[in-house]
């Protein structure tokens, strides 16, 4: 089991991934073939040469990207408390101003500005923490960086390591504040005698710095799962999921399967259950905005979040899930379980929760709710709310049961 001991992570629940790098400009498409797989995984998958992805720097200028904005919409409007940006993804290009590799967003774009900084200020102004994540192993740019499906034979790994990806870890946890955690991913061929070298570099410069379940070997501070999976039961100790609102990471302009904000809801619900924390992407275009669909949805689920806040931020795994009620779903803290509302319906039954209540109220306006309690035997029972007519045909609110 795997503990934090950090409870910013424990109570947050609920954070902003963005995918975003030269695939952006691609988009899914190059020289008119469409990758049938995740957007920023092209260079890759249809096997563009180095030096022609290369070029697609001097196409970077993403003019409509604001960082104010968007850390703004991300707490205020959408309800997330950390933001973390792909720093470097597999095609080895950073997002910040690296003196340890050219293919960078000063260096190597007409941008010219360092979009990483630009998101650190705006998060230290709204207070939001940031972390960032980096491909450790997999760097499709470096001559010794992995690269998956192909032939690494004659690579020099450990050079790779040590001059591409320490020196640059190192910058970015001297240069851009506080880093909340550093999301390492898919440490193919890394050993663990590497991935210590790793820890042992973040740590002594940042030492309350996380490190994702896929920095390696089991060696990360907390788990992350696999994408988009949503458990059945809840898991001991701190965890992630890292998860996409369409099907991609990266931008791609022909996927418009994007999942409905309901959806989304009853998945940060679930995950919130079961004690995890819920990593959502989004994946900005080469001009630096969100698409719109995409945006929509999460202020949907942004007016949910922030409307009943109480019931998700800082609560505690719950061990009911043998109440799997259907369009229910729950969330508690000590002396609270909050039944999260989400299909219509004339009253909220519980079994065998116990049946000392309290008080029953709609958290969002504090109106009290008439509530009945049966007592079967000691410590059984059921609770009975009965909701009010104009209650009834409304979905996504959330009961209070004290
Ligand atoms: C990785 C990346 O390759 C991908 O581009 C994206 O960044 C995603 C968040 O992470 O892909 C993975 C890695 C591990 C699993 C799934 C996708 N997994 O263990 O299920």
């Amino acid at each position: 089991m795997k503990d934090t001991k950090q409870k910013w992570f424990k109570d947050a629940k609920y954070g902003l991934f963005i995918h975003w790098g030269l695939y952006s400009i691609l988009a899914g498409e190059y020289k008119g073939i469409k990758t049938d797989r995740i957007a920023e995984w092209i260079e890759n998958d249809l096997n563009i040469p180095v030096e022609e992805y290369r070029k697609l720097a001097e196409q970077f200028n993403p003019t409509g990207f604001n960082a104010d904005d968007f850390v703004k919409r991300a707490k205020e409007q959408w309800g997330m408390k950390y933001i973390v940006l792909t720093a470097k993804h597999h095609e080895g290009f950073a997002m910040y101003d690296s003196k340890v590799s050219d293919f960078n967003v000063v260096k190597a774009t007409p941008y010219g500005k360092d979009i990483l900084k630009e998101l650190q200020l705006a998060c230290e102004k709204y207070d939001v923490k940031m972390g960032f994540y980096y491909s450790q192993a997999q760097d499709w740019d470096d001559p010794n960086g992995y690269m998956h499906r192909k032939d690494n034979s004659g690579k020099d790994f450990q050079k790779y390591l040590d001059e591409k990806c320490k020196p640059q870890i190192k910058e970015l946890l001297e240069n851009y504040g506080d880093i909340c955690l550093i999301w390492f991913d898919t440490p193919m061929g890394i050993t663990v005698a590497q991935t210590q070298e790793l820890i042992d570099l973040v740590k002594s410069i940042q030492p309350n710095c996380l490190l994702s379940g896929r920095t390696g070997n089991h060696m990360g501070d907390y788990m992350t799962t696999g994408d988009n999976f949503i458990p059945r039961l809840p898991y001991e100790g701190d965890w992630e999921i890292p998860a996409t609102v369409n099907d991609t990471w990266g931008f791609n302009k022909f996927d418009t399967n994007w999942k409905k904000q309901d959806d989304i809801i009853s998945r940060l619900l679930k995950i919130v259950s079961r004690g995890g924390n819920y990593l959502l992407n989004v994946g900005p275009t080469a001009e630096g905005t969100v698409p719109e669909k995409c945006v929509e949805v999460l202020d949907e689920v942004g007016k949910y979040v922030t409307e009943n806040s109480e019931a998700i931020f800082g609560t505690r795994p719950l061990g009911v899930y043998a109440y799997e009620i259907p369009g229910i779903e729950l969330t508690g803290r000590a002396h609270k379980l909050y039944v999260h509302v989400l299909s219509p319906r004339t009253r909220i039954e519980l079994l065998n929760i116990g049946n000392e209540l309290k008080g029953a109220y709609v958290l969002s306006t504090g109106e009290q709710l008439e509530y009945s309690t049966l007592k079967c035997c000691e410590g059984d029972g059921m609770i009975e709310v009965e909701l009010p007519e104009k209650l009834r045909s409304q979905k996504n609110f959330c009961v209070c049961l004290e």
